[in-house]
Order: C-alpha cells, then sequence, then structure tokens
C-alpha cells in the first residue's frame, strides 16, 4: 500500500526560507533576493553566527527593505545544525507552515523551490536529490563527489534506509514533520545534522519524497566544511547504525521511491517486500515527486 497515496494532506500555508550564514557577505544578498523573486509567496530567515564579515548587517539592511525578509542574530558559531534547529523554532513560534532548509552560497537554486514545494503537498518532507535520476552537481571535483555518494552510500547502509542523498541540505518540512521528528534532542551540527534528520523522520513513519536537483558548487566565499564535520558524521552515523542494528527487533528497512524509479535501485538496495513492507510507489503529485515511507507507525498530522 502506498502510504502517501492513501493520505490527504492538507495546504501548505505560510512557507519560510532558512538560509543560514556564515561569513556569506559575497552571497546573502544575492540568494535573499532569487529566493524572493522564485517563491514571491515565501518569507525568508536569515540565521546568521555573528559572521565577522558584516553578513548580518546585509541582511539586516535587506530585511529594512522588505518585510518578508527576517534576520536571526545568533551569539556566533555554533554549527550549520544549531543554526537550523533555532530557525525552525521561531518558524514554528512565529507561525509558519513549511521550513524550507537552503545553503547561502547559491548551491542550492531558489528557482527550483517551486518544485520542491509542489511534491510537499502529497508529503511530509521534501528532499532535494543529487543522487537519483534527474539531480546532478555542476563544477565538483571528482573527489567530493567522491566524498559526498560515499557518505550518502554509507549512511544508507549503516542505518537502513534506501534515501539517495542523505546528506543533502535542500529540503522542504512541514511544520508537523519537525514537531514530530523530536528536535529537542538533536545534537548533531555538521553534515550528520542532516543525516539525523532525514532518519528522524523516516523512523517516525512520515512519508518523505525526493526530488531531483541540480546543486551549483559554490563560485564565492568559502567553504565550512572541515575534517571535524566529516568526523563528526563518520562516527555519528557509525554509532547510530550499530545501536539500530543491536536494538531493532524485526521489519524490513524504510524505503524510498525516486521520480521516475519506481521500483529499480541501481545500487543494489534491496527493496522491501511489497506484501509485507513499506511501500515504494509511484509519485502522489505526477510531476515532481518520489515517494519514501517507512515501516513505523507514522504520526497523523494534525
Ligand atoms: N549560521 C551558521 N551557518 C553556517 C555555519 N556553518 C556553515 N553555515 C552555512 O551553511 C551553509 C552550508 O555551508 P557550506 O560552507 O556551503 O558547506 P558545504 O556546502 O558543505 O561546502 P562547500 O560545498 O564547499 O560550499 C552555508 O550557507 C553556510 O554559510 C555555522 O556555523 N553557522
Ligand atoms: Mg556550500
Amino acid at each position: 500500500m502506498n502510504d502517501g497515496e492513501q493520505r490527504s494532506f492538507g495546504p501548505l500555508g505560510r512557507v519560510l526560507v532558512i538560509i543560514p550564514t556564515y561569513n556569506e557577505a559575497e552571497n546573502v544578498v544575492p540568494i535573499v533576493r532569487r529566493v524572493r523573486a522564485a517563491v514571491p509567496d515565501a518569507d525568508v530567515l536569515v540565521a546568521d553566527d555573528n559572521s565577522p564579515d558584516g553578513t548580518g548587517k546585509l541582511a539586516d539592511d535587506l530585511s529594512a527593505a522588505d518585510p518578508s525578509v527576517r534576520v536571526l542574530h545568533r551569539k556566533g558559531k555554533e554549527g550549520l545544525g544549531a543554526a537550523y534547529l533555532a530557525g525552525f523554532r521561531w518558524g514554528i513560534d512565529n507561525g509558519y507552515d513549511v521550513l524550507v532548509e537552503m545553503d547561502a552560497d547559491g548551491s542550492h537554486q531558489p528557482e527550483e523551490l517551486p518544485r520542491l514545494l509542489t511534491a510537499l503537498k502529497s508529503a511530509d518532507l521534501v528532499l532535494g536529490s543529487r543522487w537519483i535520476p534527474g539531480g546532478r552537481v555542476v563544477n565538483w571535483p571528482k573527489s567530493r563527489e567522491f566524498i559526498s555518494r560515499g557518505g550518502s552510500t554509507y549512511s544508507r547502509l549503516m542505518l537502513g534506509v534506501t534515501i539517495r542523498d542523505v546528506t543533502g541540505g535542500y529540503r522542504a518540512f512541514r511544520k508537523e514533520t519537525l514537531l514530530g521528528l523530536g528536535m529537542d534532542d538533536v545534537a548533531s551540527a555538521g553534515y550528520c545534522f542532516q543525516v539525523d534528520l532525514a532518519w528522524r523522520a523516516v523512523k517516525a513513519g512520515f512519508h518523505v519524497v525526493e526530488v531531483p536537483i541540480t546543486f551549483v558548487e559554490r563560485e564565492r566565499g568559502d567553504s565550512k566544511m572541515s575534517r571535524t564535520i566529516v568526523a563528526e558524521a563518520l562516527l555519528r552515523v557509525t554509532a547510530w547504525g550499530i545501536s539500530s542494528r543491536t536494538g531493532r527487533i524485526s521489519g524490513g528497512k524504510p524505503a524510498v521511491a525516486r521520480e521516475g524509479e519506481a521500483d529499480s535501485d541501481a545500487e543494489g538496495d534491496r527493496d522491501p517486500d511489497p506484501q509485507t513492507g513499506p511501500h515504494v510507489g509511484e509519485p502522489a503529485d505526477g510531476e515532481t515527486g518520489s515517494a519514501l515511507t517507512a515501516e513505523a507507525g507514522r504520526p497523523s498530522p494534525s
């Protein structure tokens, strides 16, 4: 049975695009403008960690000129995960129904956001995906692609999820999904923040969809990726994998289906038994979605 098809999802409501920034002075103005142009009904929250290069001030200037742009000034650099969690809480407290994650450096193209939001009409969480048919990366060295693909594959194997792009950070959540996946005890800071949230959503039984995106390597500003971030991801994912295996009682693994790829799995994942396992189905939305459902009991959205 296709969980996503049988459910009715509520209207999307108010959308907030959260853009975490640390030293993105060259990027913050163009990215906010692009979001406002691509999705005029959505508001933007820049979550800045007191960037020494003045990104926060530039965001304030944008906000002064456009009431749809808000700025969350944080005390200092605490990592991407903490900035997003603060942004999610701010958004939920301020009446938003959909919370979008987007990098500031142009890697996540705002012009693709309408497709993600269309897919969210029949999902609890939409993941922009580089590693499904139709998804790609532009201007990445092979070494970087190797690390990213390797990270996703390792996470999938360790955690038993079939999401293709587990580390990606271009996502749209319904508020109920964030409230239901246990945000309060998320401690991950770097890449594994994204793995953590996706895995929690799958385990909680939410209907997750991967939508192909074109990821563009940053052209301006410095990367914040570090060995520490990669090491944190590796250690945490390994620990989660071991504890979930030792603690797992029964059942097939959470399943994913992707746009244009209902049942096949090029990298060799076993799809679950259609009779007993979660269903890998056609996109509930004919144009954009690809469905992922999970084995656990699904919380009903309010
Ligand atoms: N608020 C906040 N934002 C951060 C922090 N670390 C990274 N970011 C932002 O998170 C987004 C992703 O960081 P990037 O440096 O682009 O990481 P990445 O995409 O893995 O690395 P590149 O591909 O090299 O760009 C960007 O918008 C950063 O400015 C942080 O500690 N605090
Ligand atoms: Mg980047």
